[in-house]
């Protein structure tokens, strides 16, 4: 854990010990259906402190807060390996008087539906995004929201028809960005000029590197053809890399490694259920899209990061092996919404 996250952890900490945490709590996915989702929370609901968070730190931010809350967690799928934790948190916290609504359209397990729904309301059903879900329960008459989900739907579909969702996704990585783009989408303006040029910006940025990208394709045993789009060692942004890629090229998924850390799936032609690698990665996500972590010795993470793409470890390798014997188990099910 480095050591911004540690700080950051403590000052959480302390604020919510002395009451500086208003009452709602949002706990959101960091991409612009996170970000959507939590505009539309505090739309309906009034302020609210959000923090941004995914399948497999959920837990840990579940562990931070000490005070009676509300609580709305949105578009975080649950990894079946961390349910038993959240559940032993989810416990304590309603234990201490806390009302938690968990908002979400990721497939979940009948087992996490029981489990959680012991603790907390929760409303799982699988739409184009989160934010449409949150908008269909918390706030339908609202014509703003319904916009948001808009934005959300285009966006986590990976369309990326409006413009407006191409900028908040090169926004939705920092902290401080993704609180300023919810602030506004909250407040139904949606952009600003201090925003749009930060974005603009750091669409740039991405572009240039864009040029750079380095593919290679490959086949699955079963004779499924996938791109493995390899974007170490200062990642990018991998959904609209292989989004792009799938426009022009012929294949069924990509592969795409962000550092030696992280990767993604995404669908492009094929009808694979990929999130069944994620989960086995730590991850998880939709059949049609979905990411996991890598995990290798500390001394090669360093490696990772000196040499880049020069280097590959045996553990990127052993995903790739894993990954192309992705077919041997039957997938039966089959999602589309690619
Ligand atoms: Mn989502």
């Amino acid at each position: 854990m480095n050591i911004k996250r540690m700080k950051w952890i403590l000052s959480f900490m302390l604020a919510d010990a002395i009451g500086l945490i208003p009452e709602n709590i949002t706990i959101a996915h960091g991409d612009v259906d996170g970000m959507a989702s939590a505009a539309i929370v505090k739309r309906a609901r009034g302020d609210s402190y959000v923090v941004f968070s995914g399948p497999r730190s959920v837990s840990k931010m579940l562990g931070m807060i000490r005070r009676k809350h509300k609580i709305f967690i949105v578009d975080v799928a649950i990894n079946p390996s961390a349910l038993s934790e959240i559940t032993r948190k989810l416990k304590r916290l309603k234990e201490k008087g806390s009302e938690i609504t968990w908002i979400d359209h990721h497939p979940w397990t009948k087992e996490a539906i029981e489990t959680i729904g012991r603790y907390a309301e929760i409303h799982v059903k699988e739409e184009k995004s989160a934010a449409r879900l949150v908008m269909e329960i918390l706030n339908p008459e609202d014509e703003v929201s319904r916009k948001i989900a808009e934005i959300a739907d285009d966006a986590d579909t990976a369309e990326y028809s409006m413009e407006i969702s191409r900028l908040y996704r090169a926004g939705s990585r920092g902290s401080k960005l993704r609180k300023r783009i919810v602030d506004l989408m909250a407040e139904g303006k949606f952009m600003d000029e201090e925003l749009e040029e930060k974005l603009k910006n750091s669409m740039e940025k991405e572009g240039k590197s864009r040029t750079e990208v380095n593919y290679q394709f490959l086949t699955t045993f079963s004779g499924k053809k996938f791109v493995l789009i390899d974007l170490r060692p200062s990642g990018g942004p991998g959904s609209v890399i292989a989004k792009e890629l799938c426009l022009k090229e012929d294949f069924d998924f990509a592969l795409v490694i962000f550092s030696c850390e992280k990767f993604s799936l995404y669908r492009c032609k094929g009808s694979e259920n990929l999130s069944k690698v994620c989960e086995e990665y730590e991850g998880g996500g939709h059949p049609y899209a979905c990411g996991g972590r890598i995990k290798m010795p500390f001394y090669r993470k360093i490696l990772c990061k000196i040499l880049g793409k020069g280097y590959r470890p045996p553990e990127i390798d052993e995903l790739i092996e894993r990954v192309r014997k992705l077919n041997e188990e039957a997938s039966s099910d089959n999602n589309d919404k690619c």
